[in-house]
């Protein structure tokens, strides 16, 4: 039994610098959670809405004071006062309240932000980390997550010099998170040098902390980290493999995809990725193609390796008619789940039960803009995600996700999946 006694919230800022809210949650009996919502920059269309101000002279209308406003007055008035048993209910009351089909109303940050700190202070109530919270939600044994992390940088995340948004890697035979990190930080630094070398300048770093050199194509990109596995020491596909988010819906317009200099059709981006996986050692494509383009997904999942991951992010927006649509008609194969797209813990956990029904493996993603808070770490664990995928290993924002990983690894005994 949960009584809340208050919701409240304060408008803060992400990575970028841009506005987020950060939300509180008491309950009558003195326990307390506190969350704040990320914010993503290559989004996809079926997203839940994330309410910005819209007033130009603020932080250019990306200001959150109505989010945060809509939280102390008409979510507080709701919810204070009432007994909420389990998560359900609240995130059920939030989506009445809002009586939107994407949270337009009040905003999915302002509603996930409610949605999260209730689960934190529910596990205070309970004295339970989060994660194991989380874990009894879902009925699942924790496990922690191996981590994808982000290698190189290109598309909405960096300058757009190349259109690919984002190479990452993957130790798939690492025991534990402290190796997978340390193999992470050896490759990562020889990446660093081998393109400082090449392109003789300071390295520039996306959003996510990612390198981000002037690559001349993408290729180059993907060739450069296959190059920078070796140079660490490590053999490709063994040791280090390599993961990448194309984010095709952002260089794709009428039918055609502008991959760096070249204008491909649905198909012929089917014959660039899967090339891509011949040269490279890929184990997972991310959003290949556009988010309405269903037949060239279904083309990809056709000629892929069923090993390989097919991974809907944009395609899927964590929304569970998405992902049903997916699994009928063999569009992807994993789902990358990030609970804003979605705006509460409640629907994203239904996207995770129908993604493993399917036998989907499953990637829980931070967004481009973040906060030092690190539910994420404790929200994959606890719902045993297969990867995590919260970008480079510098920035304090990214790092707080993967310290809060070690840090479970270490003290509370727990280990990657499989
Ligand atoms: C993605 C995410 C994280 P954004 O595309 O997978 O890398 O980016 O938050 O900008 O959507
Ligand atoms: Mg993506």
């Amino acid at each position: 039994m949960s009584e809340i006694k208050s919701v409240t919230a304060v408008e803060i800022l992400d990575s970028r610098g841009r506005p987020t809210l950060l939300a509180t949650c008491q309950l009558a009996d003195g326990s307390m959670g506190q969350a704040s919502v990320p914010s993503g920059a290559s989004t996809g269309a079926a997203e839940a809405l994330e309410l910005r101000d819209g007033d130009p002279q603020r932080h250019r209308g990306l200001g959150c004071l109505k989010a945060v406003a809509h939280i102390n007055r008409e979510i507080n008035h709701a919810v204070a006062g009432k007994t909420f048993d389990v998560q359900f209910e609240l995130d059920r009351a939030l989506i009445k309240l809002d009586g939107t089909v994407n949270k337009a109303r009040l905003g999915a940050n302002a509603i996930l932000g409610v949605s999260l700190a209730f689960c934190r202070a529910q596990a205070a109530q309970r004295q339970q980390p989060l994660y194991a919270h989380l874990s009894q939600i879902v009925n699942t044994q924790p496990f922690l997550p191996r981590p994808m992390i982000n290698l190189f940088s290109g598309g909405a995340h960096a300058g757009g010099q190349v259109a690919v948004q984002d190479v990452q890697i993957v130790a798939p035979a690492a025991q534990s998170i402290r190796r997978a990190l340390e193999v992470t930080a050896d490759v990562f630094r020889a990446a660093a040098d081998l393109t400082l070398d090449r392109y003789g300048m300071r390295l520039l770093t996306a959003d996510e902390g990612g390198l981000a050199p002037p690559f001349e194509s993408s290729d180059a990109m993907l060739l450069t980290a296959a190059e920078a596995i070796e140079t660490a020491g490590y053999r490709p596909g063994e040791d280090v493999a390599l993961t990448v988010d194309v984010a095709a819906s952002q260089f794709h317009a009428d039918g055609i995809y502008h991959l760096d200099d070249s204008e491909l059709d649905g198909a012929q981006m089917v014959d660039k990725i899967e090339s891509w996986t011949r040269r490279f050692p890929i184990i997972s494509v991310e959003d290949g193609l556009d988010e309405a383009d269903w037949a060239g997904w279904q083309l990809l999942y056709k000629r892929l390796d069923t090993r390989q991951l097919i991974l809907g992010d944009d395609l899927l927006c964590t929304n569970p008619s998405r992902i049903e649509r997916a699994i009928s008609s063999e569009a992807a194969n994993s789902l990358l789940l990030k609970v804003n797209q979605i705006g509460t813990l409640t629907e994203a956990l239904e996207a995770l039960r129908l993604a493993r029904k399917a036998r989907w493996k499953i990637v829980v993603s931070a967004r481009s803009g973040e906060t030092e808070d690190n539910w994420l770490a404790d929200l994959a664990t606890g719902w045993a995600g297969d990867f995590i995928k919260v970008g480079s290993i510098t920035q304090s924002e990214r790092l707080a996700k993967y310290n809060r990983l070690l840090y479970l690894e270490q003290m509370d005994g727990l280990r990657l999946r499989n």
